[in-house]
């Protein structure tokens, strides 16, 4: 993927800083979701590599955003300095314009697909990363700062903060893959579900991450800072409803009828991962 951005014709700080980024060690769990559902309908990989890169980068420019000083203000992403951190916030804030817009270049000029169904993924990506979707997410997050939210204010930040891209990777897949309306529908519901179980299980590292790195007492995070699950809802209650969202992840699965031995490994990864 770096390899597209290098040929950009632009500065070369922009170039690297976005690459920076890009390479910085994501887990690439989005383009992993996208291929598995090609993967799920017997479909070449290679239909889906363009809107692969373009969600990973789009993925990318969000964190790069969420680092910044007016937002989480964070130093380090994945172990490593944040690109503010190394370029500055104002190249740092260019990068994530880079690589949103860029990404819907890459679906425009993709040979991969037709006219017809870039535009749909276009749209639906566009929907997705957008005020209705990921940004609106984010808005809602930095509003609730403010206030001790309840659970469904709290699924509502996640729902469209990370699971509305997280629903795009799989239903975008079963698009290109060409799955009927009803398939769309349930792996729609199965990556709903997934979404929420990733955001609790994100929130369940968060306190155990604590107690592996600095031997906080298992808990003793529960009730404070921004509200999670585990403060909510206990740690073993956020634990019993990640796994909840799993079963009904895995239910969904079954229903749309597909190969699904990939999503399961994804779905059971997602639950179990360790970082
Ligand atoms: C700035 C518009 C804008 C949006 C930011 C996704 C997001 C919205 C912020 C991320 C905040 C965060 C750390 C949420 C916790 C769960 C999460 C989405 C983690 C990052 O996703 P991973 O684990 O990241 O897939 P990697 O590093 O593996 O790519």
């Amino acid at each position: 993927m770096p390899s597209c951005i290098e040929k950009i014709e632009a500065p070369e700080i922009i170039k690297e800083s976005m690459i920076y980024s890009l390479n910085a060690g994501g887990k690439r769990l989005r383009p992993i979701l996208l291929f598995a559902t090609l993967h799920a309908f017997g479909k070449d990989e290679k239909l889906g590599i363009d809107v692969a890169c373009a969600l990973e980068m789009i993925h990318t420019y969000s964190l790069i955003h969420d680092d910044l000083p007016s937002m989480d203000d964070d130093d380090l992403r994945r172990g490593k300095p944040t690109n503010h951190k190394v370029y500055g916030e104002a190249v740092a804030i260019l990068a994530g314009d880079g690589l949103l817009t860029h990404s819907f270049e890459i679906i425009a000029k993709s040979k991969e697909l037709s006219d017809t169904l870039k535009a749909n993924i276009i749209a639906f990506l566009a929907q997705a990363a957008g005020p209705s979707g990921m940004v609106g997410g984010q808005v809602a997050d930095l509003l609730g700062e403010q206030k001790d939210l309840n659970v469904e204010e709290l699924e509502y930040i996640h729902e469209h903060k990370t699971g509305k891209l997280l629903r795009f990777a799989v239903v975008a897949g079963a698009i290109i893959a060409g799955a009927s309306k009803d398939q769309q529908e349930c792996l729609d519901q199965f990556a709903r579900h997934l979404g929420l179980a990733f955001q609790i299980k994100d929130d369940i590292l968060d306190i155990e991450g604590d107690v592996k790195q600095i031997g906080k007492p298992v808990g003793s995070d529960v009730g404070k800072d921004k509200s999670t699950y585990p403060k909510l809802l206990t740690l073993e209650g956020a634990k019993n409803k990640c796994n909840d969202h799993l079963t009904s992840a895995k239910e969904w699965l079954e229903k749309a009828n597909v190969e699904s031995d990939l999503l399961l490994e994804i779905a059971d990864y997602i639950v179990n991962r360790d970082h």
